[in-house]
């Protein structure tokens, strides 16, 4: 099925959405995204990551040609073009087409483009059974050199690590930092439950501030959970009560082995499921309406 593209300022149909060889996002992945999700008719959390996208671009000195209302508006209205209700959304802003040389200068106008495309889920067994994942011999960037906080287009350091899941036969990597604490998956933040007690990586490590990942916090101290941003290591995982990934494509999902140890008796947690439900009634309520 075609779809109707956001490229430059006009929406365009798919075939006519292209990019130039001597784009820099092309040639270096020198760009910011985020991946964004619509449900029931609205994009949620639209304006967290318009603001996310305009931080990533900051941080990599890339000046967006629109504003944010704009950008958002674009958002909305590539949605309303391809009718999604429920989607998956890609807001891409590269540095745009220069010469065959690195220098940012070179690259007179950022491209920016927005694909809305209908959902292709994870497997629901994932969601009902769980998913066995492994910790991965690739460490997460150094924030010194490359900071995970910062959405850019360049995701090799993820790739190596899914590669790493793919050669071991299991869907997902857990990263870690160069001292060998925790830090996230590939695409997606890490969780864990300890005695009633909800811990995940603080952004300092180097992690992506995730969307979900705020979204599962608040759900979590309203359920009256105590909710604790702290550094773990491998040992933590494996003695885990409960573990789950979050992540825009992902949302929550279980994971009941790490290396080879079984979690939560190799089915989803009690408290996982609790939170999976109220993430889901939250995504029915909260959102910027597309029609
Ligand atoms: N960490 C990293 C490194 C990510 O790329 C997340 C955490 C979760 O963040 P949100 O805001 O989505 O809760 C991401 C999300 C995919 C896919 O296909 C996922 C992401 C990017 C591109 C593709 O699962 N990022």
């Amino acid at each position: 099925m075609g779809l109707t593209i956001y490229l430059d300022g006009r929406f365009v149909p798919e075939e006519e959405a292209v990019i130039s060889v001597f784009d820099h996002g092309l040639l270096y992945g020198d760009g910011v995204f985020e991946g964004i999700r619509a449900y029931h008719g609205r994009v949620f959390r639209l304006k967290e990551h318009i603001d996310r996208l305009y931080d990533s671009a900051k941080a990599i000195a890339l000046a967006i040609p629109i504003s944010q209302e704009e950008m958002a508006e674009v958002v909305v209205e590539t949605c309303r073009r391809n009718q999604i209700r429920d989607g998956y959304i890609r807001l891409v802003v590269t540095r745009g087409k220069g010469d065959l040389g690195l220098d940012p200068r070179k690259c007179l106008r950022p491209s920016v483009f927005c694909i809305a495309d209908s959902i292709q889920l994870y497997p629901p067994e994932f969601y009902q059974k769980g998913m066995r994942v492994i910790t991965v011999p690739t460490r997460r960037n150094v924030p010194e050199a490359l900071n995970p906080r910062i959405k850019s287009l360049n995701y090799l350091n993820n790739i190596l690590a899914k590669v790493e899941a793919n050669l071991a036969g299991v869907p997902e990597a857990i990263m870690l930092t160069q001292e060998g604490y925790v830090a996230e998956a590939t695409g997606d933040n890490v969780f864990i439950i300890r005695r009633g007690t909800l811990l995940t990586p603080p952004l300092h490590l180097g992690v992506l501030e995730g969307i979900t990942r705020d979204a599962v916090m608040e759900l979590a101290r309203k359920m009256g959970m105590t909710v604790r941003e702290a550094v773990f290591t491998r040992y933590d995982l494996f003695t885990a009560d409960e573990c789950f990934l979050t992540g825009t494509a992902a949302e929550i999902v279980p994971v009941i082995e790490i290396d080879g140890r079984s979690i939560s008796g190799g089915q989803p947690g009690q408290l996982t499921q609790r939170l999976i439900e109220a993430f889901r009634e939250l995504t029915k309520i909260e959102g910027e309406p597309i029609y």
